[in-house]
This record gives structure tokens, C-alpha cells and sequence, in this order.
């Protein structure tokens, strides 16, 4: 019952756009499994990887996506754990080497050797996909696979980031880009673990979201700028006025990027995940020195940290605002997605 054809996105050239067409369907290596993708989130990665933005070559022609919610059709011959009709989840790591000093201490995102969804491999803009079974998400079996969906990449990503952070319970943490996708998610993560969280994004839309979703306080970067920014966003912080104990950094922008030293707390941390195209990093060495601070950056997470966030979200902690549209659609969302318009993140049925 597993056709030979299906429907899929694929990016023919760097700089796109995709286009919507039938492709065959792979069959699953000894140690992998075929998944039928129902949902994927749209993660701005996605975007990146069709626009070329990065110094790394993607694969061409490319089926993006690596936000992959879907049931378990086909399994190679090494796979065990895994049975037919289970519920799994192709994130950005789909597979690595499982032997390199890396992976031997769970540090797979760091293998030389991984392989990534929707970049090194296709990914889950198509209705089968195929990953390392080593490596694809167990969604519990009560999971509503298109709400899980944003989990599997914007979910892992910031729950690692606010692990990295060293923030602690009761203390304040800056989330740059806290309407977006990553932002969404960092904002209930970050309350469900104890976290006061100041939010940092542009506009009234992405203001109301912030605020539902739990942040204390929200600074709005397109009208408070220069020195007022800086004093704004430690007046939102901390009753002492002295800054948020750490600041995840998640804003497709350079400039953001710039300015968290200026207000993040003296010992805190900077939390660099967005992957603006080109940017630098740089920061004054006079105050990293005598203010201690930490500068660091952090990429999705390991299969741990994996099924830690799916259980947040088990638990019930964890509602992000989605829209679903299908497939077919994806250009739009992309479009909607260059202009900073997405509140929360988008995600694509792939059976329209
Ligand atoms: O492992 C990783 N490090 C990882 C994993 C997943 C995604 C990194 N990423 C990267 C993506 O490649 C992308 O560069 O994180 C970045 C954010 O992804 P996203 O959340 O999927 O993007 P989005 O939904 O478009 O949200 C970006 C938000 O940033 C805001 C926008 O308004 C939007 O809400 N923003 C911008 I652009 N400039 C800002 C500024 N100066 C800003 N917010 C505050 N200040
Ligand atoms: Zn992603
Ligand atoms: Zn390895």
C-alpha cells in the first residue's frame, strides 16, 4: 500500500522557489524507516537552505523540511525499537555516525559526519521520508501529530538553548525574535521552567502573542532604539534594574546580535541560535571581561534533549499558535516568512 509516487516540494535551483510535483518514493536502508509524513512545521531554516544563505552546500534538487510528524510505514532489517504504525518524528539530525568522540559523548549535532534533514538529505516536504531510525523522534501515540510538529525542530532548539543558557529558575531571560517561530516555543519552555522571560520582537500582533503565551514583559525593537533599547529591556528585566541573567538570540537580523551584550546582567550568558546570512558577532572586550560574561552559540539538540522536550509538550506545558495550510502551499508560507509576518509557525498538510 506504500505508492511508488507522491507529492513533494522541491527546491531545482539555490534561491528558488520550490515547486509543488510527484516524486518517487525511497525505500528505507537497512538502518533506517520509511515515514509518512503528515505534518511538518515551516522553519525559517527551511528558508535559508533554498535561498543558499550559508557557507554549506545543500543538496540539489532538495525536498526541505526537518519538522516531520508522521507514522512509521517501512523499517529496514537492523531496525528493532521501531515497529510498523508507530509514531515518529524526522528532525534536522537525521542521522550521524554514532562512533565519533562527538556521538559517543551525545553531542551528535556536533558529527562530522551528520546527516541533515531537508539540507544533506530530502527531508519532510514530502509525503515519505526516510531517516536513521537511531535518530527519528518516539511521539508518544496520544500526541496530535500537527500540533507536535513545531517540537521537532523550533521545540528541541530552544529547550537546548535555555539549558546552554544556565539560567535558573526565577531568573530573567531575554528571548530576541520571541513572535516567531523559535520565539513562540522559547517563551512557554523557558515559563515551564521556571523562567521569567522578557520578549523582544516588532509590533502589536507579535505583542498580544508574547504576552498570551507568558512572557512578563515585551520590548518592541522597531520602536524603542539606541540607548532607550538598552534601557528598556533592563527595566522589563529584573527588579534591580541590572539585566536579564540571559539572552537566547534567536532574530534572523545581525544587529540583535550586536546589542544583547550592552544589556544582558554582568556573569550572564548570550545565547547565539538564529542564523541571520553573513552576520557577525562581535562585542566589546572591556565589558566581557569585567562583566563576565559568557558569549556561546547552541544548535538543535541530542536525542536526549529530543525526547525531553516531546514530554513537555506530553505534559500539556507546551502551546505554540499554528496555522496549517497544505503543501501545495508552500511558497506562500516562505513568502509570509521573508517578510517577518508569521506569528508562531506555520505548518503544511502533506495530503493537499
Ligand atoms: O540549532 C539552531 N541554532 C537553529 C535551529 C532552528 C532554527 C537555528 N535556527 C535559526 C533559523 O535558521 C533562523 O535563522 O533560527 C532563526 C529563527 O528561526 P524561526 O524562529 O523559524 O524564524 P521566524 O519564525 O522567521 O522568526 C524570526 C523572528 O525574529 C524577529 C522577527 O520579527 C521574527 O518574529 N526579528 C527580526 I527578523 N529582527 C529582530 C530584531 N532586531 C527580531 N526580533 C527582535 N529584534
Ligand atoms: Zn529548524
Ligand atoms: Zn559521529
Amino acid at each position: 500500500e506504500i505508492p511508488t509516487e507522491q507529492w513533494a516540494q522541491v527546491v531545482e535551483k539555490s534561491g528558488g522557489p520550490v515547486s509543488y510535483k510527484k516524486i518517487p518514493v525511497q525505500k528505507p536502508g537497512p538502518d533506517e524507516v520509511l515515514v509518512n509524513v503528515k505534518y511538518s512545521g515551516v522553519c525559517h531554516t527551511d528558508l535559508h537552505a533554498m535561498m543558499g544563505d550559508w557557507p554549506l552546500e545543500t543538496k540539489l534538487p532538495l525536498v526541505g523540511g526537518h519538522e516531520g510528524a508522521g507514522v512509521v510505514v517501512a523499517k529496514g532489517e537492523l531496525v528493532t525499537d521501531l515497529e510498523l504504525g508507530d509514531y515518529a518524528g524526522i528532525k534536522w539530525l537525521n542521522g550521524s555516525c554514532l562512533a565519533c568522540s562527538f556521538c559517543m559523548q551525545a553531542d551528535e549535532p556536533l558529527c562530522p559526519k551528520a546527516l541533515l534533514s531537508g539540507y544533506t538529505v530530502d527531508g519532510t516536504f514530502q509525503q515519505y521520508a526516510v531517516a536513521k531510525a537511531a535518530h527519528v523522534a518516539r511521539i508518544p501515540k496520544d500526541c496530535d501529530l500537527e500540533a507536535v510538529a513545531p517540537v521537532l525542530c523550533a521545540g528541541i532548539t530552544v529547550y537546548k538553548g535555555l539549558k546552554e543558557s544556565g539560567a535558573r529558575p526565577g531568573q530573567y531571560v531575554a528571548i530576541v525574535g520571541a513572535g516567531g517561530g523559535l520565539g513562540s516555543m522559547a517563551i512557554q519552555y523557558a515559563r515551564a521552567m521556571g523562567l521569567n522571560v522578557v520578549a523582544i520582537d516588532g509590533g502589536e500582533e507579535k505583542a498580544k502573542s508574547c504576552k498570551e503565551l507568558g512572557a512578563s514583559a515585551y520590548v518592541d525593537y522597531t520602536t524603542s532604539v539606541g540607548d532607550d533599547f538598552v534601557r528598556d529591556v533592563r527595566a522589563a528585566s529584573a527588579p534591580d534594574g541590572l539585566g536579564p541573567h540571559a539572552v537566547l538570540l534567536l532574530a534572523v537580523a545581525e544587529k540583535p546580535f550586536q546589542q544583547a551584550t550592552q544589556y544582558v546582567r554582568s556573569r550572564g550568558s548570550v545565547v547565539c541560535i538564529g542564523l541571520p546570512a553573513g552576520a557577525q558577532l562581535s562585542a566589546p572586550v572591556f565589558d566581557t571581561v569585567v562583566r563576565m560574561l559568557v558569549i556561546k552559540g547552541s544548535y538543535v539538540g541530542n536525542r536526549q534533549d529530543t525526547q525531553e522536550a516531546l514530554d513537555f509538550y506530553s505534559r500539556g506545558l507546551i502551546k505554540v499558535p499554528y496555522k496549517t495550510v497544505g503543501l501545495s502551499e508552500l511558497q506562500n508560507v516562505y513568502q509570509l516568512m521573508r517578510e517577518g509576518k508569521i506569528v508562531g509557525r506555520y505548518v503544511v498538510d502533506t495530503s493537499k
